[in-house]
């Protein structure tokens, strides 16, 4: 009687462990969905590297064309979540540029990092144009999209 109490304490502390380790387990599982690359604590920007990259080719008649960009050309951010935007110039000697819809101006020159501390807390789809290279005819169109959900 008195091992069948013993066997039963047992197992009662054997589902709790069970218990505790399952729910650990799910909620770690569920930290990791929710707590990755595309999410981080609300204090912390969220970090965006970019950088200004070239392509350049040769048309059949032998005309040389090329296009500057940024890269990655789209971003998807999150409302009113601070973002710091980093973007390194490493093809094009400058590229001033204006994010459409703010007061956000700047230059990235090569071999240079141009760090924004951005928040956007309207969403929409925000363009980062350089104003030297902004049409196809300028050797463009170097426009990135910033989609703020
Ligand atoms: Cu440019």
């Amino acid at each position: 009687m008195n091992f069948i109490t013993l066997k039963g304490k047992w197992i009662i502390i054997a589902l709790i462990s069970f218990f505790i380790v399952v729910t650990f387990l799910f909620l770690n599982s569920f930290t990791q969905v929710t707590g990755g690359i595309f999410s981080s604590e609300d204090d912390e920007p969220y970090h965006i590297n970019m950088i200004t990259t070239e392509f350049k080719s040769e048309t059949e008649s032998g005309e040389k064309i090329e296009s500057y960009r940024w890269d990655p050309g789209t971003v998807h951010l999150s409302k009113g979540k601070p973002i710091k935007l980093s973007i390194y110039g490493v093809n094009g000697k400058e590229h001033p540029f204006i994010i459409e819809g703010t007061d956000v101006t700047g230059t990235v020159k090569k071999g240079e990092e141009t760090i924004l501390n951005l928040q956007f807390n309207k969403s929409g789809t925000y363009r980062l144009i350089c104003t030297a290279h902004e049409t196809i005819d300028d050797n463009g169109p170097m426009i990135a999209y910033l989609v703020v959900d």
